[in-house]
């Protein structure tokens, strides 16, 4: 089969808060997405993910593994092998970069009660302008479950397939 590019992708929960950044440039321009990017040589993928939060971001924080994602797409010979972290604090101010503009988002009120005039007017979470598949593990993230999956796209973001389930650990 094809070999794989490791990657990172880094999510920051605050309370009721998830924090997304709209990718002004480079592949996915124009969707949201957590924070991420290449794993240098010599970088573990924790390292890379804290590094990348910390460019594409301006925030520091404390970045556990909650899943990997297999990323397939017609004609390009690597899959894409995306190490997914998430942390519930942070230390910074989120801060817009080249390439990422920051904002927040409202969990849904399962997670925890919403606070009043606070969390109450942020946007929900923009699915239909992110990658077609984070629909289906970002609850996984948010609920903190460990998860795996692949998604399979055509050229032109189309999804032609995927799968994801949950795990018992990381
Ligand atoms: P750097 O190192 O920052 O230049 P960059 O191209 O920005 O790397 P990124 O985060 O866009 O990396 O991820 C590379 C590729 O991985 C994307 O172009 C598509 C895929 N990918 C990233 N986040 C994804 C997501 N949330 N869902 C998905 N594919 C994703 O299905
Ligand atoms: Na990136
Ligand atoms: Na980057």
């Amino acid at each position: 089969f094809k070999h794989t590019r490791l990657y990172t992708n880094a999510f920051v929960i605050e309370g009721n808060k998830l924090l997304l950044g709209f990718k002004k440039r480079g592949f996915g321009a124009g969707l949201y997405n957590g924070f991420g990017g290449k794993v240098e040589p010599g970088e573990t993928p924790a390292q890379a993910a804290r590094r990348e939060l910390q460019e594409e971001a301006g925030i520091d924080a404390p970045l556990e593994y909650i899943g990997r994602l297999f990323f397939v797409v017609t004609g390009v010979e690597s899959v894409f092998d995306i190490r997914i972290y998430v942390a519930r604090e942070y230390v910074g101010v989120p801060t817009e970069s080249d390439e990422m503009r920051p904002g927040w988002f409202a969990l849904s009120e399962d997670i925890a009660p919403p606070v009043p005039g606070v969390d109450g007017d942020l946007p929900d979470i923009p699915y239909d302008q992110m990658w077609a598949d984070d629909i289906y593990w970002l609850p996984h993230l948010v609920r903190g479950e460990c998860f795996v999956g692949r998604a399979d796209f055509d050229e032109g973001n189309v999804m032609r397939r995927y799968w994801f389930g949950s795990v018992p650990h990381c």
